[in-house]
Formats: C-alpha cells, sequence, structure tokens
C-alpha cells in the first residue's frame, strides 16, 4: 500500500452538555480528524484523541497537527507500507507523540482492511460480534443529579457506571450512589487526582465494592500505585500511567495494577495497543477500551480493538448519542442492553458523512 494523499481537518464539535473531571470541563470537543487516500483512491479515517488544552498528557490538537505535518506524514507519504505494524516502526525514531502516531496509523489499519475486504475487527484478530460497554459519567453539581444520571444510564442497558472522583467528590458520593444502586457494577475513575498521603481516603473506597479504581495517583508513576494496591482491596486500573508495552510490562512486574485501561491513542495506535493486549492476557490482567470523547470515527476504531479477547470487562465506548447530537458517521453508534454489535462492513465499518464534516471543519490542508 502507498499513501497518495493526506488530509489534515481540523474539525470543532458542540458536546450535548458539558464533561467535568478533576482537571476541568469541556464544552466543545476540537479534534483534528485523518483521511489517507491510497493507490486507489480509497480512504482510511483516522481521528486524533488529543484535546484542544494538554491536562491529560502533554499532546494538545496543534501539537498534533505540527507532528502529523512535519514528521510523520513526511515519512509515510508514498512508502511501500506491507502491513500497518510497520507504521509504528517507521516512526519509532519520533519520541513520544503517541495521539498523533496513532492517528496516521489508524487510518493505515482502516485502509489495510478494505484492501482486503474485511472488517478492521477482524484485520486485526478479534473475535466478537458484539462488545458490552459501560459509560463514565462526569462530576455533577449536586449528589442527586449524579444519582439521577446513573439511573437513567441504568436503565438505558449499560453494563458499568463509572464516575469521577477527586477529593471532596469520593467517599461520600460513593456511598450515596451505593445506597440507591446496591448491586449496579460500579468503578471511579480519579485522573491522578489523589497522592499516596491521601491513602486513608482510598482505602475508605473499599467498602463500596469497586470494579477498580482508576487512575488515582499521579499520571506518570508506577511505584506510589504499587505501594497503594498492596495496601487496599479494591483492584487498581492504570491509564494515564500506560504508555507503551514496556510501560504495562513494569507495572505489572511491579504489582502496581490489576487492571489496565488501553487507549488507543495514548499507547500510540493499533499495533501498540493489541501488543499491550496479548501481554496482558499473558499475564492473567484483564484490558478494557478507555474513551476519550471521540466522534464516531474514534469510536469506530475502539470498537474494533474491543472485540480482542482479553476486553473481559465493559469500555467507555457508549453510544454516539451519548455526547453527539449528530455524529459524524453513517450509521451511528448504537447501544443496546449495554451491547454495541461489531459492524461487519470492511475496514472501521462505518462511513464518515462528508456533508456533516465538512460542516464542522475548521480549517483543513492535503498532502501529497
Ligand atoms: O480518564 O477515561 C478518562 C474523558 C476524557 C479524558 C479522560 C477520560 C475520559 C472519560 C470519558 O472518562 C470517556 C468517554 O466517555 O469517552
Ligand atoms: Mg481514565
Amino acid at each position: 500500500m502507498r499513501l497518495r494523499e493526506v488530509k489534515l481537518r481540523h474539525v470543532r464539535m458542540k458536546m450535548k452538555f458539558p464533561f467535568s473531571t478533576s482537571f476541568g470541563t469541556f464544552e466543545d470537543k476540537e479534534f483534528i480528524l485523518l483521511e489517507a487516500k491510497d493507490e486507489n483512491g480509497e480512504s482510511g479515517w483516522g481521528e486524533s484523541v488529543a484535546f484542544h488544552s494538554p491536562w491529560y498528557n502533554e499532546e494538545t490538537v496543534k501539537t498534533n497537527w505540527h507532528m502529523l505535518e512535519d514528521f510523520m506524514i513526511p515519512k509515510l507519504l508514498n512508502k511501500d507500507i506491507e502491513h500497518p505494524d510497520e507504521v509504528s516502526e517507521i516512526l519509532s525514531g519520533i519520541r513520544k507523540n503517541n495521539m498523533a502516531k496513532s492517528t496516521i496509523e489508524g487510518a493505515v489499519w482502516d485502509l489495510f482492511a478494505k484492501q482486503k475486504g474485511i472488517p478492521l475487527a477482524v484485520a486485526l484478530g478479534g473475535e466478537k460480534k458484539e462488545i458490552d460497554v459501560g459509560i463514565s459519567i462526569g462530576i455533577q453539581d449536586t449528589v442527586l443529579d449524579l444519582v439521577q444520571l446513573i439511573e437513567e444510564h441504568v436503565n438505558e442497558g449499560y453494563k458499568r457506571i463509572k464516575v469521577k472522583i477527586k477529593p471532596g467528590w469520593d467517599v461520600e458520593v460513593l456511598r450515596e450512589v451505593r445506597k440507591h444502586f446496591p448491586n449496579v457494577p460500579l468503578m471511579a475513575d480519579a485522573n491522578s487526582a489523589y497522592y499516596l498521603s491521601d491513602i486513608d481516603r482510598l482505602k475508605a473506597l473499599d467498602e463500596f465494592n469497586l470494579t477498580m479504581i482508576e487512575q488515582p495517583l499521579s499520571s506518570d508513576d508506577i511505584v506510589d500505585h504499587a505501594k497503594l494496591q498492596k495496601e487496599i482491596s479494591t483492584p487498581v486500573c492504570l491509564d494515564e500511567s500506560i504508555h507503551s508495552y514496556e510501560d504495562a510490562r513494569k507495572a505489572i512486574e511491579l504489582g502496581s495494577c490489576k487492571i489496565i485501561n488501553i487507549k488507543i491513542g495514548r499507547v500510540g495506535g493499533l499495533t501498540q495497543s493489541k501488543r499491550i493486549h496479548d501481554l496482558c492476557q499473558k499475564h492473567d490482567i484483564p484490558v478494557w477500551c478507555g474513551g476519550m470523547l471521540e466522534s464516531g470515527v474514534g469510536r469506530a476504531h475502539n470498537i474494533a480493538l474491543t472485540t480482542l479477547s482479553n476486553f473481559i470487562l465493559p469500555g467507555d465506548t457508549a453510544a454516539s448519542s451519548r455526547y453527539w447530537v449528530k455524529d459524524i458517521i453513517d450509521p451511528e453508534v448504537v447501544v443496546e442492553n449495554g451491547k454495541i454489535t461489531v459492524p461487519e462492513k470492511c475496514g472501521i465499518g462505518y462511513e464518515p458523512n462528508r456533508e456533516i464534516i465538512q460542516q464542522l471543519t475548521v480549517s483543513e490542508k492535503s498532502y501529497f
């Protein structure tokens, strides 16, 4: 395969409602959509999950644009690519910038699957025909608001509820949630809001029978997490701390977590996601697919990855309608009884809607 043209689009989508984490609030979603054309004029699609500002990691929409434009696209344009696994290798001389790498790698995987005439899920080695999904609920103004939202999403059938927590919005909130929903599979995501010195507060969460606590400590830590895991019974899940296969290997070796959240963008693409998945499987560490408030293109990639067999726990890939009045793909991602049916069409399996994408595009540039 050869990439004959790559187009970057800076897209802005209005969110249905603001989404708050321990670090701040989103009202709109800005991201880069990448379209790569092969020698037959077929298009492959990738979505950058870097946000407008660097709160989740150091990457942003602008740094991704810069990395793609000045370093990554020139390395890949018109180069012979036999298999998408080579992209990781070709870009390995560029340090980090995993979300930028993943954007173009995702488009190459889509093209590869389309050239073979198979769904992306099958190209990755996935076998599931449907996947279980949960939903992530941001920090709310009141506990009552949170309880009402949980009720809504439990009734919609989501397989587990994830609640964002931070100091001051944790023990008392989860106690109230458990009072209303004693048996719902429940987990908490702190997005690095705690320190090891908060250990008593984190221990207090053990009484709520959480499926896991996600990334309680620093975003670059695996040492303190190992100390914490020894002291609490709730399984620790790492999100922000795992950027690579090596990070995962070390975290498993240290006992820093019992579960890993794989985000394709955070680890630099589907090839690396698959490697981490396989490593975790070998060590009996279940994984699940994290979310980054993606548009339909990113959702499609998440769904394909989640078909791999060690994605045992429900992920954060909710329906398109969770965040968007109108998503940019046809059909939209639909969740029924907490399940998404994996598309059988080739490639990512959903068709990007060019008309809608054009309306949302702030700027665009093509590279030949
Ligand atoms: O930590 O998993 C996270 C959203 C933005 C940034 C980080 C995270 C999240 C979520 C929501 O939890 C995931 C989603 O619904 O896409
Ligand atoms: Mg998280």
